[in-house]
């Protein structure tokens, strides 16, 4: 008697461990990229992102430049495109996506072409 009670609390043990054994959720690389300028130079920094591929990707972008508002987007990566104001209180974006291709990519502001540019690195 005593021992059928104790399989049977393993077993449920072991049902119960079997229930808790999902895959896990992909992680989320977390970044702040702050737009500066410097002697007329806009830049997104940092501007190289580095991640694996299959991770969730969370970009706060926060625009300081003074010269108004500037644009962030990553090359192959459709969705990452935002333009960001640089009023305060109005001047944060969040850009979320998941890396599901290998590579390196492109950063860059579609506003203006002579942004000073940066990449994201997926590593498999
Ligand atoms: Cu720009």
């Amino acid at each position: 008697m005593i021992n059928t009670i104790a399989v049977s609390f393993v077993l449920a043990a072991a049902a119960a461990g079997a229930v808790e054994a999902k895959a896990p959720a992909a992680p989320v690389r977390e970044f702040k990229s702050v737009n500066i300028e410097v002697k007329g130079n806009k830049i997104w920094t940092p501007a190289v992102f580095i991640v694996k591929k299959g991770d969730r990707v969370r970009i706060t972008l926060v625009n300081t430049a003074p010269s108004g508002v500037h644009a962030f987007a990553i090359e192959g990566y459709p969705g990452t495109a935002v333009s960001v104001d640089n009023k305060e209180g109005a001047n944060t974006k969040v850009v979320e996506f998941t890396a599901d291709a290998a590579g390196v990519f492109r950063v860059f502001c579609p506003m203006h072409a002579p942004h000073v540019g940066g990449q994201l690195l997926v590593l498999e």
